[in-house]
C-alpha cells in the first residue's frame, strides 16, 4: 500500500485512539475494551513503522520515548509559577480577605472559587498551535527542569488540545499526582527491590517526574489535574473572564479538571465548602492538602497582583494536622545506620489520617524528658503531612499508677556494647563499628543510589546477609557467590545473577562515590567530590592530617576531624585494603588513567555485542567493557576480537562464525573483566 493510501487509515486510527484515551484517562469513562484499544494501537504502530514520514508529534504512539535522558536542562518559565500563602484556620482566612480588600478598596462585587489542593507536584505545560511542546517542573517558580518527554507519558495530559482555534501559545499549570493505590503499588515494588520507600505520594510524584528514563515514568501511571490557563502574550481576559470559565475551558481543551470545585459568593460559603470536605477528603483516591481559595474575577486578580512570593488573590486554607489519643504500650529503641539510638513509642493501633498507626517516633532523650513520657501513658499523636507520625504531648491526668518512666538504655540493644552521648548532643549513639545495626546501615548506605548504586540490596536482603553472617563487613559483598546467595530466602538463580552483576558493575563507580559510600560522618556526596578532587588517591587522604584536610575548600574543621579520625581506625584501613583488592576505584579517573591503562584487562581488545544479555543492558555492558580498557563497535569485522552473545542474537553471530571470531557469554565477559 502506498503512503498516500495508508494516510486515511492512520488518521482514523489516531482519532479513535485519542478519543478512547481521553475517555479512559480524563473522563474515567472507557468507550472501548482494552484489547480493542491495544489492537488498534498495534495497527497504528505497524503503519507508522512502515511509513515513518506519516508520524505526527501528537500521535498516541509518541507518548513513551525510547532513549533515557542523560540529564534535564533547566528552563525559564514564561510566567512564574507562584506558590500559595497558607491560612491555618478560618480566622486567618478572614484576615486575608481584609488584606486583599484593602488593596482593592472599590471592589464590592466578587466571588471565590474553591478548589481542592491536590498534594502532588506542580507542572507547567506549553502548547504551541494546540500541540504540547514543553513540560517543566515548577523548580523555584522562575526556573524549572525541562521534562517534556516524561510529561508526555501522563495519559491525562493531551498531546493536542481538543478545542479548535485556540490562541497560538497557551500556558497550562496543574498538579501531577499519584493516586493512593498507585503510590502503594510503587512502594511495594520498591520494597521488593530494596529501594528507599517514598514517604508520601507527593514525593513519589516529584521523584517520578525527575526520572531520566521515561519508560519508568510511563509505568508509574502519573495523573494530572489542570487548574490555571494563561495566554502569555495577550491579556488573559480575552479568552476567559473568570477562574471558573478558565476551568471550564481547560476541560473543553481536554484536560482533567478536579470536579470538586465550587463557586462561593462569600467567605461563609467558603467555610461551608471547607468544612464539608474535611471528612469527604479522606475518601478521595488521592492525597489533598487543604483547599485553594481564589478570587474568581481575572481582572481583579490582575489588579491585586503578587507579593514577592504569592498571589494576593489566592490562599491555601489548610486543615489542622490531625491529632488522636492512644496508649503507649511500650517503648523500644531502634539503632540507625550511624549508630544513633531512636526511641519509638509502640502504640495501641489507632486510625490517623486514613491509615492505622501503631508506632510513633520519640526522636531522642531530650524529647523523652520534655514529654515526661511514661510507659502506659495516654498520648496525643499526629501526622504533620508526612507519613511518619510523632507524639505531640502526654495526657498525665490519664497516667496509670504503675506507669514507669522510660530511661534510654546504657547498652546498645543490638550488640550490648556501651553507648555514648556526647556532651551537648541530644543523640545517644552506639560506636561499635561491627554492631549488626551499624553494619546493616553501612551496607544500605554503601549500596544506595548516590553511593555505589547497587540495585536490589534492600532492608530485607541486608537483614539476611547480616543475620546469616554471610556479610560481616561491607567488603564481603564482593566475595558473594551464586552458591552462597542461593541459601537465602526468596533468592533464585536469576536474582542472584542479577545481584552479582550489579555488584560487579559497582566496581566501575568513581572514587568519590566509594568515599561517600564509606559512610564517614558529615561526608555527604558533595563533600566526597570535594575531597577526592583534592586527594586523587585514597592513600593521600589516609596520610593527610586533619589540618591538611581542612585546607580543602568547603571542608570545615568538624568534617576534617571526622575524616582524619576515620582513617586512624585499623578496621577501617583493612576495609580500604579489601576494597582495593576487590577492584574498586580508590583513585580518581585521571590518576587511574595515567597509571593503570596498560594493565586494564581488556585493553586493546575490540568487542561487538549482539542480542539481549541476561542481566546487563546494552549500555551497561558497553560501559563495563570501555572502563576495562576495551573498545566496542557496532559491526563485526576482521578486527573484532570478541562477540558478546545474548538471546535472539542476529546476523552478527553468523558473520562472527564465518570469520572465526571468539564468542563470549555475559558471564564469560564478566569473568574476563574481573580477572
Ligand atoms: N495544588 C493545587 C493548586 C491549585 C495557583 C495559581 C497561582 C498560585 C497557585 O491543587 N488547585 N491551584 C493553584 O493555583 N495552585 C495549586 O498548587 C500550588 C502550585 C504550586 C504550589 C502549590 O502546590
Amino acid at each position: 500500500m502506498k503512503s498516500s493510501e495508508a494516510q486515511p487509515r492512520i488518521q482514523q486510527l489516531r482519532r479513535q485512539l485519542q478519543e478512547a484515551g481521553y475517555a479512559y484517562y480524563v473522563l474515567d469513562a472507557p468507550i472501548m475494551a482494552d484489547e480493542v484499544y491495544d489492537r488498534l494501537y498495534r495497527e497504528l504502530q505497524e503503519l507508522e513503522t512502515q511509513y515513518p514520514e506519516l508520524i505526527t508529534i501528537d500521535s498516541p504512539t509518541q507518548r513513551v520515548g525510547e532513549k533515557p535522558a542523560s540529564q534535564f536542562s533547566s528552563v525559564k518559565h514564561h510566567i512564574p509559577l507562584y506558590s500559595l500563602e497558607n491560612a491555618f484556620n478560618l480566622e486567618e482566612l478572614a484576615k486575608w480577605q481584609e488584606r486583599w480588600q484593602r488593596n482593592a478598596p472599590n471592589t464590592n462585587i466578587f466571588a471565590y472559587v474553591c478548589e481542592l489542593k491536590i498534594d502532588g507536584s506542580a507542572l507547567a505545560l506549553t502548547y504551541k498551535n494546540g500541540i504540547l511542546v514543553r513540560g517543566a517542573t515548577r523548580g523555584d517558580g522562575v526556573t524549572g527542569e525541562e521534562i517534556t518527554q516524561n510529561v508526555k507519558t501522563i495519559r491525562s495530559i493531551p498531546l493536542k488540545l481538543k478545542l479548535e482555534n485556540c490562541p497560538p501559545s497557551i500556558e497550562v499549570r496543574g498538579e501531577a499526582f499519584l493516586s493512593l493505590e498507585v503510590f502503594g503499588e510503587i512502594n511495594q515494588e520498591r520494597e521488593q527491590t530494596g529501594e528507599q520507600l517514598f514517604a508520601n505520594p507527593r514525593n513519589a510524584a516529584a521523584g517520578t517526574l525527575r526520572q531520566l528514563d521515561s519508560k519508568i515514568v510511563a509505568k508509574r501511571r502519573l495523573d494530572f489535574f489542570a487548574y490555571t490557563l494563561q495566554i502569555p502574550e495577550q491579556e488573559d481576559t480575552d479568552i476567559a473572564q473568570t477562574q471558573w470559565e478558565s476551568l471550564e475551558l481547560l476541560q473543553q481543551m481536554g484536560f482533567k479538571v478536579n470536579p470538586n470545585r465550587q463557586l462561593c459568593p462569600s467567605l461563609d460559603d467558603v467555610q461551608k465548602y471547607y468544612e464539608s470536605w474535611d471528612l469527604k477528603r479522606r475518601k478521595l483516591p488521592y492525597m489533598t492538602d487543604g483547599v485553594v481559595v481564589k478570587i474568581n474575577d481575572l481582572l481583579l486578580q490582575k489588579e491585586l497582583g503578587f507579593t514577592q512570593k504569592f498571589p494576593r488573590w489566592a490562599i491555601a486554607l489548610k486543615y489542622p494536622a490531625e491529632e488522636v489519643p492512644t496508649l503507649v504500650e511500650s517503648i523500644t529503641v531502634s539503632v540507625g545506620r550511624t549508630g544513633a539510638l531512636t526511641p519509638v513509642a509502640e502504640l495501641k493501633p489507632v486510625q490517623l489520617g486514613g491509615t492505622t498507626v501503631a508506632r510513633a517516633t520519640l526522636h531522642n532523650s531530650d524529647r523523652i524528658l520534655s514529654l515526661d513520657i511514661h510507659i502506659g501513658d495516654t498520648v496525643i499523636i499526629r501526622k504533620a503531612g508526612e507519613i511518619i507520625p510523632e507524639v505531640v504531648r502526654v495526657l498525665p491526668e490519664l497516667r496509670p499508677p504503675n506507669a514507669q518512666l522510660f530511661q534510654m538504655p546504657s547498652c546498645c540493644p543490638e550488640c550490648q556494647q556501651p553507648v555514648v552521648r556526647e556532651k551537648g548532643e541530644a543523640v545517644t549513639r552506639c560506636i561499635n563499628t561491627s554492631c549488626p545495626a551499624i553494619l546493616r546501615g553501612a551496607l544500605i548506605h554503601f549500596c544506595s543510589r548516590d553511593a555505589l548504586d547497587i540495585n536490589g540490596v534492600g532492608e530485607k536482603l541486608v537483614q539476611q546477609l547480616v543475620d546469616s553472617k554471610l556479610v560481616n563487613s561491607v567488603a564481603d559483598i564482593y566475595d558473594l557467590t551464586v552458591e552462597s546467595l542461593m541459601n537465602l530466602e526468596r533468592m533464585g538463580k536469576k536474582l542472584a545473577d542479577k545481584l552479582l552483576t550489579a555488584i560487579a558493575v559497582s566496581k566501575t563507580q568513581p572514587w568519590s562515590r566509594v568515599l561517600y559510600g564509606l559512610g564517614i560522618r558529615h561526608v555527604g556526596s558533595v563533600n566526597a567530590v570535594l575531597l577526592t578532587e583534592r586527594f586523587a588517591d585514597v592513600a593521600q587522604l589516609a596520610a593527610a592530617s586533619a589540618a591538611t584536610i581542612e585546607g580543602v575548600y568547603g571542608i570545615g574543621p568538624e568534617i576534617a576531624q571526622a575524616v582524619y579520625q576515620w582513617f586512624q581506625v585499623p578496621a577501617n584501613l583493612s576495609l580500604i585494603e579489601r576494597l582495593k583488592i576487590a577492584g574498586l576505584q580508590l583513585k580518581s579517573a585521571e590518576v587511574r588513567q595515567q597509571k593503570a591503562d596498560e594493565n586494564l584487562p581488556l585493553v586493546g581488545k575490540v568487542f561487538v555485542i549482539t542480542g539481549t544479555l541476561p542481566t546487563l543492558k546494552r549500555d551497561e555492558a558497553k560501559d563495563l567493557i570501555q572502563k576495562a580498557g576495551g573498545k566496542v563497535t557496532n559491526s563485526v569485522s576482521a578486527k573484532t576480537d570478541y562477540l558478546v552473545v545474548g538471546e535472539d542474537a542476529g546476523s552478527k553471530l553468523e558473520k562472527a562464525q564465518s570469520l572465526g571470531i571468539a564468542q563470549l557469554s555475559e558471564a564469560e565477559l564478566l569473568g574476563m573483566i574481573n580477572q
